[in-house]
């Protein structure tokens, strides 16, 4: 799949590095909440083998206040235009809003990580001019009831849907097939009991025929298993890692780079064998 000028073997599996340029982001603390502390960190994930670098300013931790447009783009675009210019990693954006993905396609993003699959008025339409790959990941409810009382009677088959209508909206827009990768978004709208079917079923979304991106790092349903802090999901992280990837996920988003790319070493080997 082609991210900007990066090619990229998605037969393979890779590592995202998740860098947050949100004060409140809920595990890093707001500490890379400077542009100069985003790129240091940005710095360390390239040099660990991060293939993606994954930029967001929104925090959708469940009950974060909204953000403003232009406080988004403040935060968001200056690191993304540095990336791009300083790194080989594809820069990924993870945002929702429109006018923001429209100035970061000529800065030099890679990749659009939208957590609302192109559903604000206007998204679809800037991600099928910019011919930029597109991550479609699903949530249930918004950020700030989705955990509410998440509910399905079957999420594997309400998921698949959700992905087929909304494959079908951006084809019909004029995205390309060849642009679409899926998420089931762990943790957004999903009880752990929902997570754990998803993690162990995701072989399910793999035959719709697009490549699966998952981010599981540090999230809530590994504290909820290890009764640990989000300070002390790493080794909890790592092995969610290890089934996405044995289960077919192609992309990891992380926050711990480092230790993830050795994870996907080994079981990149096992796949090969
Ligand atoms: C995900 C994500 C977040 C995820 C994709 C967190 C932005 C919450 N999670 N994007 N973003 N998939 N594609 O805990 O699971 O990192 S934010």
């Amino acid at each position: 799949m082609k991210f900007a000028s990066n090619e990229i073997d998605l037969s393979r599996v890779h590592v995202m590095g998740v860098l947050n340029v949100t004060p409140d982001s809920f595990s890093d603390g707001g500490r890379f909440s400077e542009a100069s502390d985003a790129l240091e960190q940005a710095d360390r994930m390239v040099k660990a083998g991060a293939t993606f670098i994954d930029v967001g300013g929104e925090s959708t931790r469940p009950g974060a206040t909204p953000i403003s447009l232009q406080e988004e783009m403040d935060r968001v675009l200056p690191v993304v235009e540095v990336l791009a210019k300083r790194y080989d990693a594809v820069v990924s954006v993870d945002s929702s809003s429109p006018d923001l993905l429209k100035e970061a396609v000529g800065l030099g993003m890679g990749l659009i990580n939208d957590v609302r699959a192109l559903q604000r008025a206007g998204a679809m339409e800037v991600a099928a001019e910019s011919n930029l790959p597109v991550c479609l990941m699903h949530m249930q409810g918004s950020p700030q009831s989705m955990q509410d009382a998440p509910s399905y009677q079957n999420a594997i088959s309400e998921i698949s849907h959700f992905f087929e209508q909304r494959v079908d909206a951006c084809l019909s827009m004029g995205i390309s097939r060849e642009n679409i990768l899926l998420d089931p978004g762990f943790g957004f709208g999903k009880t752990l009991t929902h997570n754990l079917m998803l993690l162990k079923n995701l072989k399910a979304f793999e035959s719709l025929g697009f490549p699966l991106l998952v981010g599981l790092s540090r999230k809530s349903m590994l504290g909820q298993i290890t009764d640990k802090e989000v300070d002390e999901r790493l080794a909890s992280s790592l092995s969610s890692a290890a089934i996405a990837a044995m289960n077919g996920a192609k992309i990891i988003r992380v926050h711990d780079v480092e230790e993830t790319v050795d994870v996907i070493k080994v079981v990149q080997a096992v796949l090969d064998i």
